[in-house]
């Protein structure tokens, strides 16, 4: 059976997918589009069975349209009636999931936006919080789609992104970087992304924490990796993969939910590029990953842009180890499931960066409650965004899959509500404090990951100034907390002076800890920066808070 597998136009006809994918596709792709008038009552979802490792990695291999779930040694897959009849001929076991497969038909039927922004929408929106902040924030192009490349006129897009720090400050500023929808369809994580962004610029100068990451650190994001495919699901279809047509012209157009032309863009990087996800699969499969490694303009110049924000940190072994101070930190946001993954996405050996990985994956779980693993933990994938930034360059790598499994904020196009609220979903809220996290600890993630996080920091002034915070390990590490401190205005990087705080409870001892300090009267507002150490002699990242001078 393996041999079966391993031949790719075998593959489309075992499947029996050579009528309707290979041959005749537009005559008999079904128009997929995701609107009120024609609701997708044809979706569903199946639960499939996999024996063994083997099975695994060939039913990975047939470019299916997986769901980011798995029990046990099942997976889900979106579909129709035709292909899981197709499925079951060649003997996977696979069986409809009557619930999932009814929310999925309902979620279809609501219309695209209500919300969510095109790409036209995304870009104004940067161009506009740029010419408000134009001390903090800055649009730049990094790139062209391939449409804009292969069609002419005006079709396509500049790939943009915007950076955001305060432009005043000078010196070599840690780096976050996030990126949202390189999938297209994966609405919601471009709507987070543009979320940060404002958030960011809004609260400079409010909050001391947004303040001195900005004037400290350089936030970089690019709403929308994949602008063609993203214009594509905003007609409300389930485009995944970029829009070149070169080898899968005869897909189905328009796209449905399994056949589709493009490449995936995250299976499409460099790092490992083609080994799981192999240009054997079928073109119009949904982790189809091209026919090379980065052949995509998109792809390529992300590739490009990561390059250009973050030094390379790490050799050229699996074995070797980005050093403990590598600096930068990147998130690239996907939906759905609920996870928070790390590399290795292509191998289940553990990087050799793998508890600092894991911790920093926790504590971001901590935050938005998600599961956090090893990416092949999911399922096995080459060529990944986060495998080729950690692999190649060393920093920090995590894929979000936001989004409850089932519910009614599930899905590739949740209601726009699910950003704010409702069961399972709050998608805002939930992420934020993981985004803040990753900016803070932007400077040397493996470090400061392994240190005690301050949780929440207040100043209260009476007849003076008492400041206090809670310090908490348990995801970085779980050593006792044995020690916090305080600066003024110049934090510890630029040689501020530390000044010890003192344990509420009379000694520091735990991994969970509040700190006091009581602080005689300065005159005037100043920023005071809080950090706390554990017993093995890590400190965490900071967190910063505006007091004023006591009143008398
Ligand atoms: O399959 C994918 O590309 C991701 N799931 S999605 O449903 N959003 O398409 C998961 C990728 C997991 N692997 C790595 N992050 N390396
Ligand atoms: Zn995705």
């Amino acid at each position: 059976m393996p041999s079966l597998f391993n031949a790719p136009a075998r593959i489309v006809f075992l499947l029996g997918f050579a009528l309707t994918l290979a041959l005749l596709p537009c005559a008999f792709g079904r128009e997929q589009r995701v609107s009120a008038s024609s609701p997708s009552s044809n979706i569903l979802v199946a639960r499939v069975h996999l024996r063994d490792e083997d099975e695994l990695r060939r039913f990975v291999s047939l470019g299916l349209d997986l769901l980011e779930m798995r029990e046990g040694d099942d997976l889900f897959i979106l579909t129709d009636a035709k292909q899981l009849g197709e499925l079951r001929a060649q003997g996977w076991q696979v069986a409809i999931d009557q619930q999932k497969s009814t929310l999925a038909s309902e979620q279809a039927a609501e219309t695209f936006s209500n919300g969510y922004r095109t790409v036209t929408e995304m870009r104004a929106f940067v161009d506009d919080e740029a010419a408000r902040y134009p001390n903090l924030a800055e649009v730049f192009t990094y790139g062209s789609s391939w449409q804009k490349i292969h069609m002419g006129g005006s079709a396509g897009s500049d790939l943009f992104g915007i950076r955001l720090t305060n432009k005043q400050t000078q010196g070599v500023k840690p780096t976050f970087f996030l990126m949202a929808a390189i999938h297209a369809r994966e609405l919601t994580t471009s709507e987070l992304a543009l979320r940060f962004v404002d958030y960011l610029l809004s609260n400079y100068g409010v909050d001391a924490d947004v303040t001195w990451l900005l004037d400290e650190h350089q936030i970089v994001v690019v709403p929308v990796v994949n602008p063609d495919g993203h214009r594509i699901a905003e007609q409300g279809y389930y485009q995944r993969k970029n829009l070149n047509t070169t080898n899968g012209a005869g897909c189905a157009n328009p796209p449905t939910i399994f056949n589709q032309s493009g490449i995936d863009l995250n299976r499409n990087f460099s790092f490992g590029w083609g080994t799981v996800n192999s240009p054997g699969e079928p073109v119009c499969g949904q982790t189809y990953p091209g026919t090379s490694a980065a052949s995509e303009p998109e792809t390529d110049a992300i590739q490009n842009l990561i390059r250009s924000l973050f030094p390379d940190q790490r050799g050229t072994q699996r074995t070797d180890a980005a050093p403990d101070n590598a600096t930068g930190i990147m998130i690239t946001l996907h939906s759905y499931s609920n996870l928070v993954l790390w590399p290795w996405g292509d191998i289940s050996s553990p990087t050799p960066n793998a508890n600092q990985l894991q911790a920093i994956g926790q504590k971001f779980a901590s935050y938005n409650g998600f599961t956090p693993e090893q990416a092949i933990g999911l399922y096995p994938t080459s060529g990944t965004t986060d495998d080729w930034s950690y692999g190649e360059l060393g920093i920090a790598s995590y894929t979000f899959e936001v989004g409850d499994e089932s519910g009614q904020c599930s899905g590739f196009f949740p209601p726009f509500s699910c950003m704010d609220g409702g069961s399972g979903g709050a998608f805002w809220p939930r992420n934020l404090p993981a985004f803040l996290y990753a900016a803070r600890i932007a400077r040397a993630p493996y470090q400061l990951g392994q240190g005690p996080s301050p949780e929440s920091v207040s100043a209260n002034v009476s007849d003076h100034l008492q400041l206090q915070a809670q310090f908490d390990e348990t995801f970085n590490g779980g050593q006792a907390i044995v020690a916090a401190e305080y600066y003024i205005d110049t934090p510890p990087w630029r040689g501020g002076v530390p000044i010890a705080m003192r344990a509420v409870d009379g000694s520091f001892y735990s991994i969970s800890e509040s700190a006091v300090a009581d602080i005689g009267a300065i005159p005037g507002k100043h920023t005071f920066f809080l950090r706390g150490r554990d017993a093995s002699g890590n400190w965490g990242p900071v967190r910063a808070i505006f007091a004023p001078a006591p009143t008398n």
